[in-house]
């Protein structure tokens, strides 16, 4: 089985936005009618409960969504690049650039942006010029490797208030000798064991109680893949409502359709009976330390080989990595040494790369730009002499 691949994922670049202008009757020139590139597509993971490992992948595969397309005349927008959508296993962890990890379980997960559009020249028309020729070159892409990773996680949690008797039933199950006691918070890290059986082992874990014990909701993850979802209660007159109110703080963190198996503790101090909304046959008493070990463990052993209920999994965005999204000028900022000048601002690298600047009238327009912005003051504070090369990206001119 495979359990691991590293993968390079990159994301389709945006589109560039265009130049163009109405055509009217009178004038030589309407108003500038470019419309803006599209995004580049983005690269999405979605859990799926058919695949079991990640032989569909070759080592250091490389995986592209597309790109987006090009604006056009009369104000059309360029089309939004085709997503990737990747499938994989329930409980794929992904590694992005050997650090942030991302856990795939029950959702969609974006993870990668695509590079997003260039605005057309429309958007560059203002008060002072009414002919704008300039356009902005579609965002790059982003290249990233990640490394995906098959997690076995447990399929049966105990769920329950601080001494409940958690511990105990995971004692009774696993003939583990972890440490339980009649008083709160014995346990504050999970424990692990496995259920021994004649056909395979099955993984479960006890969780701690997170209800009272805010801290232990970071093991909250473990629980992503959990089929049996075995609840434990002291027995009381207050049985329904600490269920419901356990019900309500499980919601979202296990899946929807794991099944559940209650255990109702200390039953010989009340003679009350549950009125609860399970079935009969999952409901478990333990008098005065004792319990149907045998029944419990069968039990459970054929809920976990039951199919799960299918539940279409919702969507979840996250972003590892997206361009930046640039908004209005940043403060000038650029190199200056050997008489060339280096400009690190993406906004205006863009605008030198998407507009046509071998025309006079667009040049003009991108010097009244960079005067606008700050860099011409920028440039003679720096002391930037005339005939020095001022480079935008992949686009170079002359300081006049
Ligand atoms: N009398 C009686 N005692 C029980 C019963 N079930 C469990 N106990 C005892 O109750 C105590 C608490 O149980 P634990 O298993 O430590 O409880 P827990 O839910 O793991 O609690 P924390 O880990 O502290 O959150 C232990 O001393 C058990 O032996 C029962 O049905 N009757
Ligand atoms: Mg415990």
């Amino acid at each position: 089985m495979k359990t691991k691949v590293k993968l390079i994922l990159i994301t389709g670049d945006g589109g560039d936005g265009w130049v163009s202008f109405r055509k009217e009757k009178f004038a030589p020139r309407g108003g500038p009618d470019g419309g803006d590139g599209g995004n580049g597509g983005d690269i999405v993971f979605r859990p799926n409960r058919n695949i079991w490992d990640l032989r569909s992948f070759e080592e250091d595969q490389v995986l592209k969504s597309g790109d987006g397309g090009n604006g056009g005349k009369s104000k059309k927008n360029g089309k939004k690049g085709e997503d990737l959508i990747i499938d994989v296993p329930v409980n794929t962890l992904i590694k992005v650039s050997g650090k942030e990890t991302v856990v795939i379980n029950n959702k969609y997960v974006t993870l990668l942006r695509g590079g997003d559009g260039g605005r057309g020249n429309r958007t560059f028309k203002n008060s002072t010029n009414q002919e704008p020729l300039l356009a902005e070159s579609g965002g790059g892409g982003v290249r990233v490797g990640v490394e995906l990773e098959i997690k076995d996680l447990p399929e049966v949690a105990l769920f329950g208030l601080s001494n409940s008797g958690k511990t105990y039933i995971l004692n009774k199950l696993t003939n583990m000798a972890a440490k339980e006691a009649d008083y709160s918070f014995t346990t504050t890290t999970p424990n692990i064991a496995e259920i021994k059986s004649d056909i395979e082992n099955i993984k479960i874990i006890e969780i701690p109680d997170f209800i009272n014990y805010k801290k232990a909701s970071k093991y909250a993850h473990l629980l992503a893949d959990i089929k049996v979802l075995v609840v434990t209660i002291n027995h009381n007159d207050n049985t329904k409502e600490v269920y419901e109110q356990m019900m309500q703080n499980i919601t979202g963190k296990t899946p929807a359709s794991c099944a559940k198996i209650l255990i109702l503790n200390r039953f010989e101090e009340t003679t009350k009976e549950p009125i609860l909304d399970i079935e009969q046959d999952r409901v478990f008493c333990v008098i005065d330390g004792k319990i149907d070990v045998g029944k419990l463990k069968s039990l459970i052993a054929k809920l976990t080989k039951e199919p799960p209920k299918e539940t279409a999994p919702s969507v979840q965005e996250v972003f590892i990595h997206e361009p930046p999204i640039i908004k209005g000028f940043e403060r000038p900022n650029f190199s200056y040494s050997g008489g060339v000048v280096e400009i690190f601002d993406n906004k205006l690298v863009r605008i030198a790369k998407g507009s046509n600047l071998s025309k006079p009238e667009a040049q003009l327009q991108f010097h009244n730009l960079l005067n606008k912005s700050g860099y011409l003051k920028a440039f003679e504070d720096a002391g930037v002499t005339k005939g020095s090369i001022i480079k935008f990206g992949e686009v170079e001119m002359e300081f006049k």
